[in-house]
This record gives C-alpha cells, sequence and structure tokens, in this order.
C-alpha cells in the first residue's frame, strides 16, 4: 500500500472487537499504530529494500536500485553486501532478544538453587532430571536443589561458551546435525555468535554476501537451539510443563466489575507472579474495599501466552491488540517487561486512567510508574504492583469504558510433551496418521501482527485453508491469539478440517490447531519434528512440513525464520523482508538455500496462495518419502 487513503477499522483489522474498538479510538481522537502508519506512508524505498548502510560514518550510503546512480558505498560496499550484512544485524537483533530472555530465565533459577529467590521453587522435577542427565549431571546421591544447582551452571554456560557444542543441538536428528558441522555453521557459543554479528557488519569486516548469510544461520541456530531452547526448557522446570487446559481470548475477558490488569510482554519471572499475587486474599479484600468484585489479569503478547499456556490466563490480545485494550477504558494497570511493548502506550494511557507500569531494568517507556522487578523479592514487587492497579480502580472513568463482548473459549497448552500424552506416549499415531494419509503434514504457522496486513487477516486464513487440507497446525506467538480469537482453537473446530485430519482431532478430542506457547517456545517445535524424523529415521527436512509467519514484524522473527529453514523447514514469509535491493540475497534465500540446508524462504502476501505453497511442498515430500 503506498498511498495515504484513510483505511476504515474494518480494513485494518478482521476481528470484530477490535475493529469496535479502533472506532472507539477514531471517534475520541485518539492515535493508534494505524494512524501512524499512514503518517509514515510512502515508506521509505531504500529502507524497504535493504539498499541503505549506516554502519559507519562516512555514510548513510544508499545504491540506486535502478542502477543509474551510486552502485556502491563509499567503502565499496555493493548492494548484496549492504543487504546480507542489515540482514544479519537483524538476525543478531532477534537472538540477542531471546537468548537474553534466556539468560534472565537461568538466573533466576540459579538464585533460586541459592536460597536467593524465594518467590519461585521447582514445578517440573522430572523435566530437571531429564534436562540434567542431557548435560551428564549425575543424579546419585543428590538433593533435587544440589541437581539444579549444576544445571544451572551448565546452562549459564551455553551463552559464553567459545567452542561449542551448544547442547540442545544434540536434540537434532543426526543428519542434520552433520550437516550443520559441515557448513561450518553449528554454533559455538549463544553470546559469541551474536557478538560475531556485530564484528563482522562493522566496515570493513565480512563482505561476502554468502560467507555473511552462513553466520547468519549460525546465529540462528544458536537462538532456536540454544536461546529460545534452554527458555522454555528452564521455564517449564520453574513454572511446570504445559498441559492442555481450557481458557478464553479477546478483549471481551476484559471485565466490567474487576480490577482489570494486563500483563504484556516477554517473561513469565515476572507475569507468574502478577498472576500469584492477584489471588492473594489481602489484595482481594482490598479491591472489594474499592468497590470492585475481583481481579482479573489478562495477558497481551508473548508472556500472556506463558500465563496462557501454564494457567489457562485468559489473553485479552495480540500485538496489534495492546493499545485497543487500553481504549476499551477499563484497564487499571498495563504491567509490561520487554520487547513487543510500544512505547506509544506512555501518551495512550494517559488518555485513559491506565497506570503503565514498567518492571525491567532493560526497559522503561515515556509515561510509566516505575516498579524495578527483581527476584529476591518478585512476590512482594508483584503484590505492590497489584496493588498500584487496585487502588487505581475508583478513577476508572464509566463513561469512557466501553469493552466489547467478543470473546471466545479456546483449548491451549500443547506443549510437545503434552502432544506425545494426547497421541499414547509416543509420535507413533501421528506418524501413522500422516503415513496413512488422514493428515497430509504438519504446517507451523507463528509470529506477529503487522499493520502493513489486514490485522490478524493472513494468520486465521492460512491456517484455515491449510486444516481444510488435512495439514495439521502447530502454533505460537500472536499467530495463536489470532487463531484462538477465530475459534479455531477449540476441539469443535475440527469441524472446518478436511474429512482425514477432522476424524484424528476427534478421536483424541484435540484442535485441529495446536497451541504451542510463545515465541521461545518454538523450540518446542523443533522438539516435536525432531521427535518425528527420528522415529523415522529420516531428517527435518524430508518431512511432510512447512512454516509460516504471515503478519511478521519483529527481529527476532527473522532470527526465527532463519533457524527454521537452518532446521530444514520450507517457510513462507506473508511479509517482505527488506532483501530484494540484492537480486543475489534473493535468490540465495529464496533457493539457493535449497541446495545449502535442504529449506528455503519463500515470500507470500496472500495467505490462500502461501498456503498453497506449503501444501504443494508438503506432497512433495510426502512423494519423496513414497507416500500418497
Ligand atoms: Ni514473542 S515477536 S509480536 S509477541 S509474535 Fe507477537 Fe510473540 Fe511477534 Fe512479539
Amino acid at each position: 500500500m503506498g498511498c495515504k487513503m484513510k483505511q476504515t477499522a474494518f480494513e485494518k483489522s478482521i476481528d470484530p472487537a477490535s475493529q469496535k474498538m479502533l472506532e472507539k479510538a477514531e471517534n475520541e481522537g485518539i492515535e493508534t499504530a494505524w494512524d501512524r502508519y499512514e503518517k509514515q506512508l510512502p515508506q521509505c524505498s531504500f529502507g524497504q529494500l535493504g539498499i541503505c548502510c549506516r554502519n559507519c560514518n562516512m555514510g548513510p550510503c544508499r545504491i540506486d536500485p535502478f542502477g543509474e546512480g551510486a552502485e556502491k558505498g563509499i567503502c565499496g560496499a555493493t548492494a548484496d553486501i549492504i543487504v546480507a550484512r542489515n540482514l544479519l544485524r537483524m538476525i543478531a537483533a532477534g537472538a540477542a532478544a531471546h537468548s537474553d530472555h534466556a539468560r534472565d530465565a537461568v538466573l533466576t533459577f540459579k538464585k533460586m538453587t541459592e536460597g536467593e529467590a524465594g518467590s519461585y521453587g521447582i514445578k517440573d522435577k522430572t523435566k530437571l532430571f531429564s534436562l540434567a542427565s542431557e548435560y551428564g549431571i549425575s543424579l546419585e546421591g543428590k538433593s533435587h536443589e544440589e541437581v539444579a544447582g549444576e544445571l544451572a551452571s551448565a546452562l549459564l554456560a551455553e551463552f559464553g561458551k567459545q567452542e561449542g557444542p551448544i547442547q540442545y543441538t544434540r536434540r537434532a536428528p543426526e543428519a542434520r546435525l552433520r550437516l550443520w558441522t559441515s557448513l561450518g555453521i553449528e554454533p559455538r557459543g549463544v553470546d559469541r555468535e551474536i557478538v560475531e554479528c556485530m564484528h563482522r557488519t562493522h566496515i570493513g569486516v565480512d563482505n561476502d554476501a554468502t560467507h555473511i548469510l552462513l553466520h547468519g544461520l549460525r546465529t540462528s541456530l544458536s537462538d532456536g537451539w540454544g536461546g529460545s531452547m534452554i527458555a522454555t526448557e528452564i521455564q517449564d522446570v520453574l513454572f511446570g510443563t504445559p498441559e492442555p487446559k481450557k481458557s478464553t481470548v479477546n478483549l471481551g475477558v476484559l471485565s466490567h466489575d474487576k480490577v482489570n490488569v494486563i500483563i504484556h510482554g516477554h517473561e513469565p519471572i515476572l507475569s507468574e507472579m502478577i498472576v500469584q499475587a492477584a489471588e492473594d486474599p489481602e489484595l482481594l479484600e482490598l479491591a472489594k474495599e474499592k468497590g470492585a468484585a475481583g481481579i482479573n489479569v489478562a495477558g497481551i503478547c508473548c508472556t500472556g501466552n506463558e500465563t496462557l499456556m501454564r494457567h489457562g490466563t485468559p489473553i485479552a490480545g495480540n500485538f496489534l491488540q495492546q493499545e485497543l485494550a487500553v481504549v476499551t477504558g477499563a484497564v487499571e494497570a498495563m504491567i509490561v517487561d520487554v520487547q513487543c511493548i510500544m512505547p506509544a502506550l506512555g501518551n495512550l494511557t494517559g488518555c485513559y486512567h491506565t497506570k503503565f507500569i514498567s518492571t525491567s531494568p532493560k526497559a522503561d517507556f515515556p509515561g510509566t510508574v516505575r516498579m524495578e522487578f527483581h527476584e529476591e523479592r518478585a512476590y512482594d514487587t508483584a503484590r505492590e504492583i497489584v496493588r498500584t492497579a487496585v487502588e487505581n480502580f475508583p478513577n476508572r472513568n464509566i463513561e469512557k469504558v466501553n469493552i466489547p463482548e467478543e470473546k471466545q473459549e479456546c483449548m491451549v497448552g500443547f506443549s510437545a510433551e503434552a502432544i506425545l500424552k494426547a497421541l499414547g506416549g509416543s509420535p507413533a499415531p501421528l506418524i501413522d496418521a500422516i503415513a496413512g494419509g488422514a493428515v497430509k503434514g504438519i504446517g507451523a504457522v507463528v509470529g506477529c501482527n503487522n499493520v502493513k496486513v489486514q490485522h490478524n487477516y493472513g494468520h486465521v486464513n492460512l491456517v484455515k485453508e491449510l486444516i481444510k487440507n488435512n495439514v495439521l497446525v502447530v502454533t505460537t506467538g500472536c499467530n495463536a491469539i489470532a487463531c484462538a480469537e477465530a475459534g479455531l482453537l477449540v476441539p469443535e473446530a475440527a469441524a472446518q478440517a478436511g474429512d482425514g485430519l477432522k476424524g484424528v482431532c476427534e478421536a483424541l478430542g484435540i484442535p485441529p490447531v495446536l497451541h504451542m506457547g510463545s515465541c521461545v517456545d518454538i523450540s518446542r517445535i523443533l522438539v516435536l519434528a525432531s521427535a518425528i524424523a527420528k522415529s523415522l529415521g529420516v531428517d527435518i527436512s524430508d518431512l511432510p512440513a512447512a512454516g509460516a509467519a504471515p503478519e511478521w514484524m519483529s527481529e527476532k522473527a527473522v532470527s526465527i525464520g532463519a533457524y527454521v529453514v537452518s532446521s530444514g523447514v520450507f517457510t513462507v514469509l506473508g511479509t517482505v523482508p527488506p532483501v530484494l535491493g540484492s537480486q543475489a540475497v534473493t535468490a540465495l534465500l529464496t533457493k539457493g538455500l535449497d541446495n545449502v540446508i535442504g529449506a528455503s524462504f519463500a515470500v507470500e502476501p496472500d495467505p490462500f496462495k502461501a498456503a498453497n505453497l506449503m501444501l504443494e511442498h508438503i506432497e512433495g515430500k510426502r512423494k519423496a518419502l513414497g507416500l500418497n
């Protein structure tokens, strides 16, 4: 969309609750991301094509995409070099975000083992022991605290390792691991790969596009099979491995008569404590005194997915609904930690009674009340935060309140462990269903929202198309929330699936779209894919599986896309990455990688066509495996 046409609420989102809040915002003169997007149009073409370089102060330099102006930057960097370097920096940022989250989760775990984070404990001992055994930590004669202490040290060491291996890469099928080794892209240490991205992209270091991109793959693998996987696993130990449960989603989960507390961001270290504090009898009593019927916690984005998966805490919305939640006028506190939090919330919350509370030592925003959160006194701080929300309840201006009635039931909690359990303990029944053709394959659909795409349109239509064609969908992140809002995460949604998939879902009592968690939990998908590949004795790239990120926008999504492809899964992107300024890089990502890593990217904004690409790919893999 290049011109400045004002979009209607219906054009902005397919979700009725969001449409209502967009209209409310418009009537109240409140600005949202869509308004700011319109003011950005037309967006800078050099930026869109990835051919602007700001890596040194001789620049900024830009390459003329039509070959009429500058073909090189001042240092001589071509479009290929500039595009590759910019992409590598995106991967570095994304991998850093996931991995730094993981580091903090491990540090909390470590403090807990040292008795310095009393609010936390060990919820999943079975997982603790199995993770410890994976690291070769002997369990004999040790208390589980001792085992946990040793595991914490082993996990922390992954970040600073110089020569590898990152332990969880050992979970990949042997053929995949051999391929990574032969290409020289087996990651050596989480921090090392990220730092090396920054080094390589400094002026005058790595100046070969292919060479740069290979390091991008290595860095992304240190995220998927390193940082993200570590985050998932240790959060399961601390807070429990998710199991199937019911909950509700969409803005309608906000309450008219209770204190509404929103948890937004990514780290369950915070949100777990807020969920607990909201049940504190003293605070519930205070809420009553303030005229409220209780305390209602609802999530936004991935920290919402974390508490949804483990406790069934309702979700108010995905990335593009963060502002809309505030626009309801019914949110007493928007509590945030890190990632995907719009700084615009500062101004916006100022238009209502909402307290915008930032908690991470790493992340502050304009207009926040700062209540820094530290593990040592986690529960106490969580109580103070919730108390602030409760005390704000009387300030709610009823005239400004409009909560859309839309809320949708969903079934969530499908960790890899839960899926295997639902299958009776092994992937065999799923493999049989795939071999027999009832299920054609697996589609992993993930990722953000992006104002460039009608909110949830890409997510919902792509997923519907896949299940209609008997592809079982696994989902995380904002796609999962979009699917939940569209009613695709209930067993009854099997009615929208093709006959084969429908039969399987009905037999198992599961939805055709399985919510596997937050973005770091894409590592659960890797674990599941590995388990299936291993039991078939093939590589992940041989599986009838495909990935998609229909509405992605964050740098984390770039790292995710790169590690999913590097793990052997063909992936369709719904929004165009800033690479088209280099034909060489574009060709490598969309074709060349196939010969290198056994998978590649495609870009297809139309979700129906994207689904077709995935279905064709799945068919091709079925044929190669001798399935019909
Ligand atoms: Ni981490 S990264 S908008 S919340 S999925 Fe949602 Fe998920 Fe993208 Fe952010």
